[in-house]
């Protein structure tokens, strides 16, 4: 029988038996979580320079925890889907490092990937403005008024993610570039490839020799450096490479 894409990636996942996950908003999209960008992404309806800055946020906090509490909203009814189960096997089974995501919905970390970087934060987390005391957001009862209050200093409280206009936290960020580095595989999954810097990251591991490989149902501006295109859902493709793996070990 001949070889498909999905057992030259097998193979490779196998040979290697050392890549690293760069996932983005598209990784989320079968699980109900919109996109921000592309057909009836978030940013369509609303722009990032509005809503998810630091000025915006500031000029009237009621107004972007609104955004906020909108998506999280549907976030408590979104579920991994097979892509994120996927991952978190083929990381059970030795074959996948760790996942770095700019997803700030926590799915895989609930379908059970250990090694998990989420360079841009958390929405189910807020943090206060100026005590810095944090709390999980694990029921909308505490957004019943908006922008809630710190119950430590009385300050508001922010969702405990990387706005645009801010640096990436330091620790995630180094992290990151660690596990690019020890690499020798990247699996681009759902990204569009248009947010910094995490989208130099598939340039850094293209630069140390890594194997690209993107599983998108679109081009994007990553496509250019991939060895290898998938171009599928990850909820299709991701569990289909995990099976082609199951049968050569
Ligand atoms: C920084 C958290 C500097 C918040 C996010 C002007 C002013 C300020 C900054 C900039 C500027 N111009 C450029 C910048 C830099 C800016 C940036 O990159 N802007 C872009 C828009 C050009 N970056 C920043 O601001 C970063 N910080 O630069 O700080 C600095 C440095 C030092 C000191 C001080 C300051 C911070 C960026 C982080 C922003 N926060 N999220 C929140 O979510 O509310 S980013 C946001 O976009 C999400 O995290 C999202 O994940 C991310 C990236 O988008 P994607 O994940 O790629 O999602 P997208 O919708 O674009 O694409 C979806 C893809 O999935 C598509 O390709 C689609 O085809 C595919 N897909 C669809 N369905 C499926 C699928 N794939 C597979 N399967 C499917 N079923
Ligand atoms: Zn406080």
């Amino acid at each position: 029988m001949s070889k498909d894409l999905y057992d030259e990636v097998a193979e490779l996942l196998i040979t290697k038996r050392s890549a690293v996950a760069l996932t983005g908003a598209g990784a989320s999209a079968e699980s109900g979580v919109p996109t921000f960008r592309g057909s009836g992404g978030l940013w369509t309806i609303f722009r990032p320079e509005d809503i998810a800055t630091p000025e915006a946020f500031f000029r009237d906090p009621e107004n972007v925890w609104r955004w906020y509490k909108w998506r999280l909203e549907k976030l408590f009814e979104a579920k991994p889907n097979p892509g994120h189960y996927a991952l978190a096997e083929m990381e059970r089974l030795n074959i996948l490092r760790c996942v770095i995501t700019q997803n700030v919905d926590e799915l895989h970390r609930v379908a059970g990937s250990k090694c998990l970087i989420e360079l841009h934060g958390s929405i189910r987390r807020m943090r206060c403005v100026s005590c810095g005391y944090t709390e999980r957001i694990d029921d909308l009862s505490r957004l019943e008024t908006l922008p809630p209050k710190c119950p430590r200093c009385g300050s508001i409280m922010r969702p405990d993610v990387v706005l645009f206009g801010e640096p990436i936290p330091m620790i995630e960020w180094t992290r990151a570039l660690s596990e690019t580095y020890k690499a020798k595989i990247m699996l681009v999954v759902g990204t569009s490839g248009s947010v910094y810097p995490a989208a130099l990251l598939p340039h850094i591991a293209k630069e140390r020799g890594s194997i690209i490989i993107e599983i998108n149902p679109e081009e994007t501006e990553l496509s250019d450096i991939a060895d290898i295109i998938i171009r599928a859902k990850s909820g299709e493709a991701l569990p289909k490479i995990l099976e082609r793996i199951k049968k050569l070990l």
